[in-house]
C-alpha cells in the first residue's frame, strides 16, 4: 500500500483527499495516515492540511522498497523486488532467492553492503545512504558462454541512464566499469550457476557512487560518485529505476539474437577505449594494440603492431588505457 500512496501523491498535481486515497485503494483513514507516518519517517515531505488532504512536497533521495517501486514501469525485470536496508551483498542475496526459485528478472537492492563483492575476492566499498547497489537475478536458455556478455549490457545500460539521467559524459570501460571523466564510478559483477549446456541463473550486480563526497584512500585516486563530478546529489531511487528500464531494453534485444549484435554499435558509441591505445595485461606477456571495439560475444577486439585483430576475453585479462586508469 505504501508504493501505491506514494505513486498517487506523486502523480497528483497537488492535495490528494484522504477520503480519494481510502476509496482508491479500499482501506480505512487510520491505515493510511499511519502510512504517511511511516513515510514521513522515511524522509518525504508530505504536508498534511485538514480539509484538504496529502500533498508531496519533496522526494527526497529516500531509497526504499515503495520508492523504488513506484518508480519502476511496467516490465518484467524487477516486477519482484526484494529491498534491505542492509545486507552483506546484493549478489549473495540474489543468489540465495535463486537457489530457492524466485522468478526470473528479480532484483535485489539495497542501501548499504557490509561484504560488497568485487571480481576476483576484491571488495567494493559499499557505505549507507549514498549509493546503489543492485542485482537482477536472471535465467536465460541459453548456454553459459554467453553469461559474460550480460555484464556489457548491464554497462551500457548505467551508461545510458547516468547520461540521460544527469547529463554526465559517462563511458564504458571494458569489461565491467562505468568511468565519468577517467575515475570509475561504477563496477559489475556477473556470477552464474550452471551445468554444462544451460544456464541455470545469472546474477548481475551493478554498484553505483552517486552522492559520495569522499573514498577510502586505497580507492581514492580512481573512484568518483556523480555527485563529485557534477557538484549535485541525485535522486537514487530514480537513477536506479531508470537503469532498471535500460537494462530490459539491452537484455531483450540479446535474447533475441543469443548475442550482442543488435547492441554492439550502442555499445562501441559509448566506449571509451575505442580506438585509442590499450595494454593488454595478459598474464602470459602484456601487449599494447588500438581497440577497436568489440565482437558479437562481447571479447575486445585489439589491433596489435602487426596490425592484425587480436580477440581479448574477459577473465583472462586486463585492459589499461595508456594514459592513467581508463
Ligand atoms: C568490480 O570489481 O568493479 C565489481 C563491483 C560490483 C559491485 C556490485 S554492488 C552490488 C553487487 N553486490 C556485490 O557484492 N557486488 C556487486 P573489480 O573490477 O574487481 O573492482 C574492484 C576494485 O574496485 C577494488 O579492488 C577497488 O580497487 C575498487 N573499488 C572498490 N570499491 C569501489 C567503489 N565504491 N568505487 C570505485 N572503485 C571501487
Amino acid at each position: 500500500m505504501k508504493t501505491e500512496i506514494l505513486t498517487i501523491l506523486k502523480e497528483a498535481e497537488g492535495f490528494v483527499s484522504g477520503q480519494n486515497l481510502c476509496s482508491r485503494l479500499n482501506v480505512s483513514r487510520t491505515a493510511v495516515w499511519k502510512v504517511i507516518r511511516q513515510l514521513q519517517e522515511e524522509g518525504y515531505q508530505i504536508e498534511a492540511v485538514r480539509n484538504k488532504g496529502y500533498r508531496l512536497v519533496q522526494a527526497a533521495d529516500v531509497m526504499t522498497e515503495a520508492e523504488i517501486g513506484s518508480r519502476l514501469k511496467a516490465g518484467w525485470i524487477g516486477k519482484k523486488l526484494v529491498y534491505f536496508y542492509e545486507t552483506d551483498s546484493t549478489n549473495l542475496q540474489a543468489r540465495k532467492l535463486a537457489q530457492a526459485g524466485c522468478p526470473d528478472g528479480t532484483l535485489v537492492v539495497s542501501d548499504c553492503q557490509t561484504a560488497g563483492k568485487g571480481r576476483r575476492g576484491r571488495s567494493w566499498s559499499s557505505p549507507h545512504g549514498s549509493s546503489i547497489y543492485m542485482s537482477f537475478v536472471l535465467r536465460p536458455s541459453l548456454p553459459p558462454y554467453c553469461a559474460s556478455a550480460v555484464t556489457l549490457i548491464a554497462g551500457l545500460a548505467v551508461t545510458d541512464a547516468v547520461c540521460r539521467e544527469t547529463g554526465l559524459p559517462a563511458g564504458i570501460k571494458w569489461p565491467n566499469d562505468v568511468v565519468v571523466n577517467g575515475k570509475k564510478i561504477c563496477g559489475i559483477l556477473t556470477e552464474m550457476s550452471a551445468e554444462l549446456e544451460n544456464i541455470h541463473y545469472i546474477v548481475t550486480g551493478i554498484g553505483i557512487n552517486v552522492n559520495q563526497q569522499d573514498f577510502p584512500d586505497e580507492i581514492a585516486a580512481a573512484a568518483t560518485s556523480l555527485r563529485l563530478e557534477s557538484g549535485k546529489s541525485w535522486n537514487r531511487s530514480a537513477l536506479t529505476a531508470s537503469i532498471v528500464s535500460a537494462f530490459e531494453g539491452y537484455y531483450v534485444k540479446f535474447l533475441q539474437s543469443q548475442d550482442l549484435s543488435l547492441v554492439k554499435d550502442d555499445y562501441e558509441k559509448r566506449l571509451v577505449n575505442l580506438d585509442a591505445e590499450v595494454r593488454v595485461l595478459d598474464p602470459k606477456g602484456q601487449w599494447s594494440g588500438i581497440c577497436r571495439g568489440i565482437d558479437k560475444e562481447g571479447e575486445l577486439l585489439v589491433e596489435d603492431q602487426e596490425g592484425q585483430i587480436k580477440t581479448v576475453r574477459s577473465g583472462e585479462v586486463s585492459v589499461r588505457g595508456i594514459y592513467g586508469y581508463v
